[in-house]
């Protein structure tokens, strides 16, 4: 039985990786970091399930707690380790910029070193993101795209992308990068743009709320579904020699279009009107507001446009993503709606 470490196991890619992993037989350890309030809701039924809960083990660690990590190393020794903790939100790291640095740029340095101590032949998976491009001087963006990062979060992942690329060549460590796009599922956190939307729709549907503020609609995502992004993941630490991949649909979409589209699922057509902040999106049937613009959500400085180039992944790793746009959207929807308990 092969043993794998996940860091970041609480969180969307966390819990479907976890998923991935305890389907192939693995015992899986997942590092949990202590709150006042217990957030596990992604992973409770793998706890629960008597098909998974023998070999799904939680420990408590953080980032930015070097021992922790080492503990928590010497007592699993695993053969995988997927680094996927971090301060993971954008708007936010503008706001925190030290500690997304501390967690998301050192976090990954301080658990490269303790692999490196403790268990050097352990292959090492890096949750690196498509945020390094950044102000991108190429579209589509592929491994050899230079990096442009524009947030504190992007800085962070840089220093880490670096720190694992540096591990590989220093201390012949199997470390590998994926450079991930954007990915959704219904458990993506509620404060990423598309979850937001479609949260919003539900609500808006049930009767809860009447609209949605939100930010840029202008910028552009390669979105994809998380649920298959995490096999990528497991796919680069199989390989003969480690190397980074970028990791995305090759397709790109603008939030307004995803507004639009997760409106229409719930059988809103919206209507656009106005400009900038002034805009909003009105459902074309009854005139009601739906979406506005707050510029609370501007960010200090933006990534206009990402769009992947994933066809080192489809050839190497045999990698191809097979849930689009549309599928994405009604999914999520759907999955929104129905805990509001609105069926259409
Ligand atoms: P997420 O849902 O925000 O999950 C982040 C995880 O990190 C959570 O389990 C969180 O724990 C944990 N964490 C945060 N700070 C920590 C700390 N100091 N010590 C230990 N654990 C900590 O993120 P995600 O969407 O699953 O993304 C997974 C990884 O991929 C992240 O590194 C993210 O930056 C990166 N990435 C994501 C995307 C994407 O589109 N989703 C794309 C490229 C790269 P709590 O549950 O306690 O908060
Ligand atoms: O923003 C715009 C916002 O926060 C997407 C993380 O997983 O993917 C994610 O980062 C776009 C941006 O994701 C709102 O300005 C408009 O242009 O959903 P997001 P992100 O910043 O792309 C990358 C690959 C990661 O690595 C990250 O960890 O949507 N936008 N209005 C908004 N964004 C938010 N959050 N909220 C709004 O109201």
């Amino acid at each position: 039985m092969k043993r794998a470490l996940i860091t970041g196991v609480t969180g969307q890619d966390g819990s479907y990786l976890a998923e991935l992993l305890l389907d192939k037989d693995y015992e899986v350890h997942g590092i949990v970091r202590r709150s006042s309030t217990f957030n596990r809701q992604r992973i409770d039924h793998l706890r629960s399930d008597a098909a998974t809960r023998e070999r799904f083990h939680l420990h408590y660690g953080d980032l930015g707690d070097a021992e922790s990590l080492a503990s928590v190393l010497a007592e699993t020794k695993p053969e995988e380790v997927y680094n996927l903790a971090a301060q993971s939100h954008v708007g936010i790291s503008f706001s925190q910029p030290s500690y997304t640095g501390d967690v998301s740029g050192l976090g990954a340095m301080r658990l490269l070193e303790a692999v490196r101590r403790i268990v050097p032949e352990a292959r090492f998976y890096q949750a690196s993101s498509s945020e390094l491009f950044g102000k991108a001087v190429e579209t589509p963006q592929r491994e050899s795209t230079p990096f442009h990062p524009r947030s504190p979060y992007g800085v962070a992942k840089l220093y880490a992308f670096w720190a694992t690329v540096n591990y590989r060549e220093a201390y012949g460590l199997f470390t590998a990068n994926g450079i991930l796009f954007n990915h959704e599922s219904p458990r993506r956190g509620e404060n990423f743009v598309t979850r937001k939307i479609t949260q919003a729709v539900a609500e808006i549907a049930a009767g809860r709320r009447d609209s949605v503020a939100l930010g840029n609609l202008e910028a552009r995502r390669d979105w994809g579904y998380a649920g298959e992004f995490v096999r990528a993941m497991w796919l680069m630490l199989q390989r003969e020699t480690p190397e980074d991949y970028v990791i995305g649909t090759g397709e790109t979409h603008s939030v307004r279009e995803f507004a639009q589209l997760a409106f229409r699922e719930a059988g809103v057509e919206l209507v656009w009107d106005g400009e900038g902040e002034d805009e909003v999106g009105k459902d074309a049937a009854t005139g009601a507001v739906r979406v506005r613009v707050d510029s609370e959500y501007y960010r200090p400085s933006e990534v206009d446009l990402l769009l992947s180039d994933p066809s080192r992944a489809r050839d190497e790793l045999g990698w191809t993503p097979e849930v689009h746009f549309e599928q994405l959207v009604r999914m999520m929807v759907r999955s929104d709606l129905a805990a509001v308990g609105v069926v259409l």
